[in-house]
């Protein structure tokens, strides 16, 4: 653990190699110990082991497996689940809910592994000890009491397994409402509402093979070396046969720039490879126009010399709208709008162009920071129409990938978990259990919690995750957490969210990847899909945390059977289904049995994930260039860039990860790469910008939102902090920021929180 001030140093210059390693090595020792550790790390994301509980990116085959197929935040993501530190009953006699909300999720985190079922009574500041059949009770008397189903919401957070999701979906519609939010509204959902409007397909088109042979890929906002380490293997392998990277970010992130391989006796002593061959260091927000002024330039030199830049075949014979895409590229942004969007000077963007030109194959990777921008589904619609130019999607090396970030958010909509699933879906889950699922569209998280804040959703069930912490506008979303009669959350570890509760709670302890899972069945295994569309097994190894634990399916049976059979008598006109949810519980072969009759691509479901390396979901544009849109044809888009110049004496801030976090469960407080230790209450700042606003390096400020309700939005007491970053831009850590995202600040379509655009201003502390 760090003591001690915040303390700011350079930037690293390069990422991973030895530090990462023994960073990771040391958190491990102190959390498990070493025998411990050694058993636990041993059968991460081996074949017969378990799925990392980090990032969603994929495996290699089993047969290109490193013996140490994990990264540095693997290892402390394990660690923290694997932890030897219990969370005892006699805790929350100790602690009250006012003690508990005013701890740091580090400080709640820290505290280790939830053990034992407790509930907090109406009235009560305390959590007791109640058993598993009287939670399922509370929650079933609550449920039931509702006057329409639609009063509930069950929020869903990515690390659950393909079973729990499925059969969490299918308690969720079986009760009568489609009210699933999750945290995908939050992350990848313009990825998908882009995609799927414009190939027919809401996932990425690539392989990690297709990615290691592309000839160019472009990592678009997106820190691989915190989020996704082991991409990194993958792009530099890529480098290795020739290809190159180009890096477009407002951060000069280290891994990107350097990264030595700790899995490589040369990575762990050499300089490492240098990454990207180009940086743009693009403003917050500019993607959109930095891509429409790369396809005016493709059409520019296809114009020049006609037959040999665009694949002509391809835009004829599989897309539609490009007339209308092109005559609207070529003359909607002027030279000074993508100077002003993008902050780009021109011949950089030559420059990239220019690689653009001489690659056959070429991939674009993205996260958040394309994602979580008022118009970001449009950006990434831009993306698809410069890839589509070239014919780049649906052939090896090429095509679009979104990279996910919980280990299965991708599967978790794959089994239904979502508001808006399609009538195909809801036909098939109808007609396997016998019900009549609800049809109308259910609420996602930006309209739950408006939905809570208006006394029109009053129970609230969260499988995982940390919906207080996790959403934006922090101090209406506890509000209206408040305003519920109950809140449930199925958890492994102490957060926010157990402090700030309904007027009752309860908190139900699960057991975690890297557990056994036994039932009356015998040992069980569960399954995940991870970023590309790979699905395959995973198998805890280690004693559970407590004895009272139970598995997240058996939770979920447990609250659907007390909770339906009395619907069932209640409302007996309702075609209640038919499910004999302890059967499930005991056998999860039996819960595969019923998605592969359910969700398409899962036949065989229990023989392929004997496969080593589990099996691939079929992706018609990535298959065989079919595009399951409309027209079939994959769709050119014609997107509309507004130019919003920051005003001055404002920046726009960007809300990111350190290197110590998985999302808000706060690991330490370093962020080793961008040189800040010991501390997160820190704002990353250009020097001229400080320049210019006349603000010191060093200066303590409070960061105040500047949105258009006139609602006064503060992050106070925190470092300014003198960084490389683009001109006009910020950056600070989420959790703690996310008081100034604005509830109604919300990427048009997707409606995923703007947590990368932010407009705000700062305080300067007088001086003390
Ligand atoms: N260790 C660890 N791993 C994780 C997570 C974690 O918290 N810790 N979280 C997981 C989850 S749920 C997710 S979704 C992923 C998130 O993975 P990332 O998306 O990599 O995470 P962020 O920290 O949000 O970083 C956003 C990146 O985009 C850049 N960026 C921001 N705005 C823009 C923009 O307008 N244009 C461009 N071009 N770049 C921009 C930022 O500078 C930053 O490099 O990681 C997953 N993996
Ligand atoms: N300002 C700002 N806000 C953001 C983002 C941002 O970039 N900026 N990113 C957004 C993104 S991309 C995402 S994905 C969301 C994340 O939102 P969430 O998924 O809700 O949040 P997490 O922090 O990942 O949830 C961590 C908690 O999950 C529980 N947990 C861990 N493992 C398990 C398990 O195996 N089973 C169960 N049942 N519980 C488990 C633990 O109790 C832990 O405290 O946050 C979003 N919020
Ligand atoms: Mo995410």
């Amino acid at each position: 653990m760090s003591a001690g001030e915040l303390r700011i140093g350079e930037p690293a210059t390069s990422a991973a190699g030895v530090p990462g390693v023994a960073h990771a090595l040391a958190r491990c020792r102190e959390l498990m110990g070493v025998r411990r550790s050694v058993q636990t790390l041993r059968l991460l994301n081996q074949d017969d082991g378990y799925d990392c509980p980090g990032c969603a990116w994929p495996d290699p085959r089993p047969d290109d497996r490193s013996r140490a197929e994990f990264c540095e935040n693997g290892a402390k993501a394990v660690a923290q689940e694997a932890t030897r530190a219990r969370v005892a009953p006699e805790f929350f006699a100790a602690h009250s809910l006012t003690d508990l909300a005013t701890r740091s999720g580090h400080w709640l985190g820290e505290q280790g592994r939830l053990i034992n079922p407790v509930y907090k009574a109406a009235g009560s500041d305390h959590y007791a000890p109640v058993g598993w059949d009287e939670a399922f009770r509370i929650v079933a008397d609550e449920l039931t009491g509702l006057e329409n189903p639609d009063e509930a919401a069950f929020y869903t957070s990515g690390r659950t397994s393909n079973e729990a999701a499925f059969l969490y979906q299918l308690f969720a519609r079986a009760f009568g409402t489609n009210n699933l939010p999750d945290c995908s509204n939050m992350c990848h959902e313009s990825s998908g509402a882009a995609l799927t409007e414009t190939i027919g397909v809401g996932k990425g088109s690539v392989t990690l093979e297709d990615l290691e042979t592309a000839d160019l890929v472009l990592v678009v906002g997106q820190n691989p070396g915190t989020n996704h380490p082991r991409m990194l293997t993958s792009l530099e392998r890529l480098k290795r046969a020739g290809g190159s990277v180009v890096a477009v970010n407002p951060l000069p992130e280290a891994a990107l720039m350097r990264f030595r391989n700790p899995q490589r006796v040369s990575g762990v002593l050499g300089r490492g490879t240098a990454l990207a061959d180009q940086f743009l260091q693009i403003r917050l927000g500019g993607d959109m126009a930095l891509f429409q002024a790369l396809s005016a330039r493709l059409l520019a030199a296809e114009e020049a010399s006609p037959g040999t830049v665009l694949d002509q075949a391809f835009i004829a014979g599989h897309t539609t709208g490009f007339e209308e895409f092109a005559a609207h590229v070529r003359a909607h942004l002027t030279p000074g709008d993508v100077a002003t969007a993008t902050g780009l000077r021109p011949d950089e963007i030559d420059e990239l162009a220019g690689r653009v030109l001489a690659a056959d194959k070429m991939i674009v990777c993205w996260a958040m920071g394309l994602t979580q921008h008022p118009d970001a589904v449009a950006t990434i619609r831009e993306v698809v129409n410069f890839l589509l130019l070239r014919g780049n999607i649906g052939r090896p090396g090429a095509g679009v990938c979104p990279v996910r970030g919980h280990s299965n958010v991708q599967g978790d909509r794959t089994m239904g978990i979502w508001e808006r699933m399609p009538d195909a879906f809801l036909d098939a889950l109808g007609a396997e259990f016998g019900f009549a699922p609800p049809r109308h569209h259910g609420l996602d998280v930006v309209d739950t919690i408006r939905a809570m804040r208006d006394g029109r959703v009053k129970v609230f069930v969260a499988m995982g995750g940390n919906f207080v912490a996790a959403t934006p506008d922090s101090a209406v979303t506890e509000d209206a957490i408040r305003r519920c009669r109950l809140t449930v959350q199925v958890s492994t570890a102490l957060n926010r969210s157990h402090a700030i509760t309904g007027e009752r709670a309860l908190i139900l302890p699960t057991l975690g990847r890297t557990e056994l899972d036994v039932q009356a069945g015998g040992p069980q295994r569960v399954s995940v899909e991870d970023s590309m569309g790979s699905v395959h097994a995973s198998r805890g190894r280690l004693a559970p945390a407590g004895p009272e634990l139970r598995s997240e399916i058996a939770i979920i049976c447990g609250l659907a059977a007390a909770t339906l059979d009395r619907t069932a008598t209640a409302t007996a006109t309702a075609a209640a289904p038919t499910v004999d949810w302890a059967a499930l519980a005991e056998d999860y072969r039996r819960v595969r049995a019923h998605i592969a009759n359910v969700v398409p691509g899962f036949a065989d479901y229990e023989a392929r994930l004997d496969e080593p390396g589990g099996f691939l979901l079929p992706h018609p544009p990535r298959d065989s260039r079919t595009f399951p849109t409309p027209s079939g044809r994959a769709a050119f888009t014609v997107n509309t860039c507004e130019i919003r110049p920051t005003p001055p004496g404002h920046l726009l801030l960007q809300t990111i990860r350190s290197h110590d976090q998985y999302n808000t469960t706060v690991y330490g407080l370093d962020d080793r790469y961008r040189g800040v230790r010991h501390g997160r209450r820190v704002v990353l700042v250009s020097p001229d910008d400080l320049a210019e606003l006349g603000i010191a390096d060093g200066a303590r400020v409070d960061l105040i939102g500047v949105w258009t309700d006139g609602v006064q939005r503060r992050a106070p007491d925190f470092r300014v902090v003198s960084y490389p970053t683009a001109r006009g831009c910020a950056a600070a850590y989420f959790p703690e920021t996310n008081v100034l995202v604005p509830l109604d600040s919300t990427a048009k379509r997707s409606n995923t929180p703007t947590s990368k655009s932010i407009l705000i201003r700062l305080d300067v502390h007088p001086e003390q």
